[in-house]
């Protein structure tokens, strides 16, 4: 209790009016900026090495990976650096808010990682190098050999996004879902060792659990972000349901079935059911794509920040990038896209494996998202300790806003994407927008994900029951259930990249995708005074300059504050609430007569 009481006066705001004292920030600076050096060449040497463990996995690289978190642990969580940060953050009303906001996150680095408990450091370093192994080389199978010893018909990732978005087949449909579950049973035993440890370090820190400390990250309490996510859902319920019920019906009617309650989580094009495509007819995109390289997809993604004003990607990235796929034969890189920041200064690199499909094509525009937000704060204004979003949404947010404009009907058409000569329903437009990209995504985020590692980590749930309260948060913010009972032999959760090697960080998304639409709207009705939902960014110096400002300051500023000085609001689904209103007049035309509750 005392120790909690500690902390809490640690995360305290400074207030406006202590004394500043000036020898004390002179010392504290000096700690700070030594601290900084240190630190950006052991954080380049684990993302180096973390690196080619992602890209190559191989037994040797994961030894150098771990002997490299091992040395980043050694500093971060350094027991001298513990005790001067805390030292300092107990005066931090004396000292000024840069320093104070630098000392907050080497606080919350040295909690990952604390060297007084160095047994459990060095144990919890090993398994997040041996799960990420695990999951990156994990080898997915369509059909095993007659003697159910090795594998007739490997598959990848990408197949099985294809098969799930474009099969008609209900069986074959169910095989490679299942496949796509195969992985869980083999990652559980890493993650309930994981777990323990990760709670072992958070709480060792006086963190009520390794989910708090995550959340600590947006100066929130679990609880606080928890009342956010909800208040979220329930912004978006009358909208989901309806969009949930037209979808079971539409499925029925593809697969020839009775109409369901919930739907099966095999019937959609997404193996977590996390996005919906491929479901409104005649707004098909993946062939629009298919006849171009990915080379391209990825330089017109590029295009799009350039035509604002951004830059050209520079030849780092275009030298230490992986970006396409890789046949397991010749080389195992983990599927799941990301962006790193490899030196925190101009060093950049993308990890995907790109094909030429509407999916790639949104995520290029969002990995590159991540790529220009570096860029953009890696200046000597911003200290080391501080490039980095104003908080994690606001990375994940804004990629994904790219991704929004570089998805909507006037930049398909200027790009040669959309013949022009096409006209799309706007209803209809908007409906594959929603469940492709957000209002079915936000259940699963804001729900499904975040509740369950919540209650994995801050309410120390079992592991006999995790599959499952999985399947028990599918059913309640999805609407959707398994094909099948899915036994405790299962972990559907497992499957999921973040789960593994982002834990306790999905809920970053739900709050991203709510940014993105503020940010958006802003942009769309302030700087160019056009509709938010038909509205062309691509060209405009003037929402790049804008853009700028927001990324530039990097953690800098408050977030809260940056927020409403640039959109005139707080956080708000208002915004997004309002894109997508036309919709609900839509589809409860299209719903008329049917039974929707899912109950
Ligand atoms: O993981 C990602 C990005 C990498 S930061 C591709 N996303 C989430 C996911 O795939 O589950 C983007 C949207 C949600
Ligand atoms: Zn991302």
């Amino acid at each position: 209790m005392k120790k909690i009481a500690l902390l809490a006066v640690l995360l305290l705001p400074v207030a406006a009016s202590a004394a500043r004292n000036a020898a004390l920030e002179k010392e504290a600076e000096q700690f700070v900026q030594l601290y900084s050096a240190i630190y950006q060449g052991v954080y380049t040497a684990a993302q180096d090495a973390q690196w080619k463990a992602s890209t190559d996995v191989t037994p040797e690289h994961e030894g150098m990976r771990t002997a490299a978190d091992q040395a980043l642990a050694n500093v971060t969580g350094n027991t001298l650096v513990i005790e001067k940060a805390r030292g300092f953050l107990k005066r931090k009303a004396e000292l000024d808010a840069q320093t104070v906001r630098q000392l907050e996150r080497v606080w919350l680095m040295a909690a990952e990682n604390p060297n007084d408990i160095p047994e459990v450091v060095a144990a919890r370093v090993t398994a997040e190098s041996k799960q990420s192994s695990t999951m990156d080389s994990f080898p997915f199978c369509l059909d095993k050999s007659a003697d159910g010893k090795t594998c007739a018909r490997p598959t990848t990732a990408n197949e099985i996004v294809d098969i799930l978005v474009s099969s008609r087949d209900l069986g074959f449909r169910l095989k490679t879902w299942n496949a796509s579950k195969e992985s869980g049973p083999a990652l559980k035993p890493g993650l309930v060792e994981l777990r323990g440890l990760r709670n072992q370090v958070a709480r060792h820190f006086d963190y009520p659990s390794y989910f708090d400390l995550q959340v600590a990250w947006y100066e929130m309490s679990t609880d606080e972000m928890m009342t956010l996510l909800e208040s979220t859902l329930k912004d978006i319920q009358p909208l989901y349901e309806q969009m949930h019920c037209w979808t079971k019906y539409e499925l029925a009617k593809r697969y020839n079935q009775p109409v369901p309650k919930m739907i099966p989580a095999h019937w959609l094009g997404n193996r977590w059911a996390q996005e919906w495509p491929g479901l409104v007819e005649g707004i098909d995109m993946d062939p629009l794509f298919a006849s171009r390289k990915p080379e391209w997809i990825v330089k017109q993604a590029e295009a799009f920040y350039v035509s604002m004003g951004m830059g050209e990607l520079p030849p780092a990235f275009w030298k230490g990038s992986d970006l396409y796929p890789v046949a397991q034969s010749v080389r195992k890189k983990n599927t799941h896209a990301s962006a790193w920041h490899m030196d925190l200064d101009h060093d950049v690199r993308s990890l995907q494996s790109i094909e030429p499909n509407n999916e790639w094509w949104a995520t290029a525009h969002h990995e590159l998202g991540h790529i220009y937000y570096f860029l953009s704060y890696s200046r000597p204004e911003v200290p080391i300790l501080l490039r980095d979003g104003a908080n994690r949404a606001f990375h994940e947010g804004f990629g994904d806003m790219i991704a929004i404009a570089a998805n909507q009907q006037p930049y398909l058409k200027q790009v040669g994407v959309l013949p022009s000569t096409v006209t799309i329903d706007e209803n209809r437009w908007l409906l594959a927008e929603a469940l492709e990209h957000t209002i079915a995504f936000l259940p699963f985020s804001a729900g499904t994900m975040s509740h369950w590692e919540r209650d994995v980590y801050a309410k120390d749930l079992p592991e006999s029951q995790w599959n499952e309260r999985w399947w028990e948060y599918a059913a309640k913010y999805q609407g959707i259930e398994p094909p099948a009972k899915r036994g405790e032999q299962y972990c559907d959760a497992c499957t999921k990249t973040h789960i593994n090697d982002n834990p306790a960080y999905y809920y970053t998304y739900a709050i991203g995708t709510v940014f993105k639409y503020q940010i958006h709207d802003h942009i769309c009705r302030e700087i160019l005074h056009q509709d938010p939902r038909n509205c062309n960014y691509y060209g405009h110096k003037e929402v790049g300059d804008f853009l700028k400002g927001l990324l530039s300051v990097g953690a800098t500023r408050d977030w809260r504050k940056l927020l409403k000085e640039k959109t005139g609001s707080d956080l708000s689904s208002k915004p997004m609430m309002d894109y997508f209103a036309p919709l609900m007049t839509y589809l409860q035309e299209q719903n008329k007569g049917r039974s929707c509750s899912w109950e």
